[in-house]
């Protein structure tokens, strides 16, 4: 554990990216204006596969150029870099061979966005990994969360809430037909094309311990030297992952001690959302970097870039500003 993780405790500081088919509506379907989390739309506006699909046939993003992207965390002074690869939605922003559902076969762009970014980080040595949406998955027939076009649990209305499979046991092999169709040979094809440096999990409270163990167990036995965040299994015995995630808002940051990692956005929504100016200052960037460092702890800086591949100018400026700060403050 020491050794694996040696590389992201001298890290600090990270960039987080949430973009997929939901960074184009950007918070607005249909005219109307779409509150909070952007990468939520499927679920918030009750869209189905198909309609979502739509998305995809749109999603051409001529602007995106990895090695810009790499280096404009680079030139912040980030030590790696995580990007969604799959999200909530179901649709993998890579070329998966294990369901179509994807950037590869699904959009005009068909390029491969992570393997770009994976060579662009590669060359300039940034660690780099995938946030993987390993619970939820709105797409699939049999996965938790989509309850408005399935009949499926962990969702809003049928079995909501977390630990659904305590009261509703019947509806679990459902779900590990989920966990051994699509989440556990994409995660493994995720390493095992892409050779990435850390992953990323979230919500593990919407499948049961054992189910997000047998994920774990794939993943040590593909690469035993990948670092595993802290949302992936746990339980009230403790954290099975490599370090410990606070709550997405930074003042819980004050709460944890030892290894442990902070995810603010630079605004309130992951996904670029064209609605949300909620826009923190640099300053309070750095100083929270400045106070997490200090504790040991990591920041992982979330933007949400847009739908044509671009960085919001607002997360422009504060990326170079940051970038300004670290090269007038760092020791050599
Ligand atoms: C999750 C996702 O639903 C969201 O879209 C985004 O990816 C974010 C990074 O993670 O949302 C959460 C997860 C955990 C908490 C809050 C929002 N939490 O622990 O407070």
């Amino acid at each position: 554990h020491d050794q694996r993780i040696a590389w992201w405790r001298e890290a600090r500081f990270g960039m987080f990216i949430h973009w997929g088919l939901y960074s184009n509506p950007a918070g607005e379907w249909k005219g109307k204006k779409v509150n909070g989390y952007s990468e939520h739309l499927m679920r918030k506006e009750k869209i189905t596969r198909a309609a979502y699909l739509d998305l995809a046939h749109e999603f051409n993003p001529l602007k995106f150029n990895a090695e810009e992207w790499i280096l404009k965390a680079k030139n912040a002074g980030v030590g790696y870099f995580i990007i969604t690869a799959k999200h909530h939605d179901g649709f993998a922003m890579y070329d998966s061979k294990v369901f179509d559902f994807n950037v590869m076969q699904q959009t005009p762009f068909k390029r491969d966005p992570m393997a770009e970014l994976a060579a662009a980080a590669k060359k300039y040595n940034m660690k780099f990994g995938f946030y993987y949406s390993h619970a939820f998955d709105w797409e699939h027939p049999d996965a938790p969360g989509n309850d408005w076009e399935y009949q499926n649990p962990g969702g809003d209305k049928l079995l909501g809430g977390a630990n659904w499979f305590d009261s509703h046991p019947e509806w679990l092999p459902k779900a590990v037909k989920y966990v051994d169709q699509k989440a556990i040979p994409q995660i493994k094809e995720l390493i095992n094309k892409y050779h990435p440096d850390i992953l990323w999990f979230d919500t593990p409270h919407k499948l049961p311990l054992s189910e997000n163990l047998r994920i774990l167990e794939a993943i040590r036995e593909t690469d035993p030297n990948i670092v595993v965040n802290g949302r992936l299994a746990r339980s009230n015995y403790g954290n099975f992952g490599d370090y410990l995630n606070t709550g997405d808002r930074p003042a819980e940051l004050r709460t944890v001690e030892g290894d442990s990692e902070a995810i603010p956005t630079t605004n309130e929504s992951y996904g670029y959302s064209k609605h949300d100016n909620s826009h923190k200052s640099p300053k309070f960037f750095i100083q929270l970097l400045a106070t997490s460092a200090s504790r040991g702890g990591n920041l992982l800086m979330n933007i949400g870039p847009k739908g044509d591949g671009s960085f919001d100018e607002k997360d422009i400026r504060i990326l170079d500003e940051i970038g300004t700060w670290m090269k007038t403050n760092s020791a050599s």
